[in-house]
């Protein structure tokens, strides 16, 4: 039952079928298929289809972007659920977070900020097309804890590395921990930029948010004995 709605989720994505694909969101709810599952088996493989054909070039521009479309109609259904359990906790941390300078993928990001909230994380969303001072001067404003950039364009990931300047430039290098992330970002990329972590999807993410924020506690107790 669940691999048929999945494979007519991924289906949904690739017709670039909004109201399809949120039908299917409603359903998944209502047979209590978990929210995170219809995302990662049904649309995320969708998303990922996409961009094979896009790069192979049988899709094009506009099919990309009812894709797009069709995934942000399936999120609208689904990310209030994943968000549910995170409001009544007390804070795990504070993330700042956006997609790079240049950039203007925004769902990957969005997936990450939702999953975050939802394990208890106050999440500052900056959006797409981010300059590195905005992420310095926010994370400077909100004492962020945690400052995440996403990038999905080869030629963007280099302004991750811009992101972790800024922040050095700001003063703030030293207490705010810095986490990449996208499609073409890899553990190599963070650790050549100097970042503190990598994670490869939004569950992973906050994974090592709470190591980091763990990390960051165990200094302040260092520090202080
Ligand atoms: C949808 C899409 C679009 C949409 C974006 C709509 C939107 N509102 O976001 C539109 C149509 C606008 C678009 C535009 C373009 N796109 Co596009 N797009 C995609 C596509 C098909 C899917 C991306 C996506 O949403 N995936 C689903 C989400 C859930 O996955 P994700 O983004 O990877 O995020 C997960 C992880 O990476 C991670 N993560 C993400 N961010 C972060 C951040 C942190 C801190 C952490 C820890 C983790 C993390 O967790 C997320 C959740 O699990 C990809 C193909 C692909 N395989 O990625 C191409 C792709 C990224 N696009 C591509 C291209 C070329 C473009 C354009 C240049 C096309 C053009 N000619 O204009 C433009 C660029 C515009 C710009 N300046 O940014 C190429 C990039 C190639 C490259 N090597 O750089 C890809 C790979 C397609 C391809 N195979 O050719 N695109």
């Amino acid at each position: 039952m669940s691999d048929d709605t999945f494979s007519a989720m991924r289906k949904s994505i690739l017709d670039g079928a909004s109201d399809t694909a949120s039908e299917l969101a409603k359903h998944a709810l209502a047979a209590g298929i978990a929210p995170l599952d219809a995302i990662n088996n049904g649309y995320v493989p969708g998303m990922q289809e996409v961009g094979e054909q896009f790069a192979h070039g049988q899709m094009f521009l506009p099919d990309m972007m009812a894709s797009a479309e069709a995934m942000r109609a399936a999120l609208t259904v689904l990310e209030p659920e994943l968000k549910k359990h995170g409001e009544e906790r007390p804070s795990a941390g504070t993330v700042v977070l956006g997609t790079t300078k240049g950039d203007i993928h925004e769902i990957g990001k969005t997936l990450v900020g939702t999953l975050l909230s939802a394990h208890g994380f106050r999440v500052h969303d900056l959006g797409v097309d981010v300059p590195g001072e905005k992420f310095a001067s926010k994370a400077r404003e909100l004492k962020a804890d945690i400052v995440g950039v996403s990038a999905l364009l080869t030629t963007t990931m280099k302004n991750q590395k811009g992101v972790i300047e800024e922040l050095a430039k700001a003063g703030l290098r030293s207490h705010v921990k810095i986490i990449v992330g996208g499609a073409p970002v890899s553990r190599r990329w963070a650790d050549e930029i100097g970042a503190d972590g990598y994670a490869k999807d939004a569950m992973s993410a906050v994974a090592l948010a709470r190591e980091l924020m763990e990390r960051k506690s165990q200094g302040a107790v260092k520090e202080l004995s």
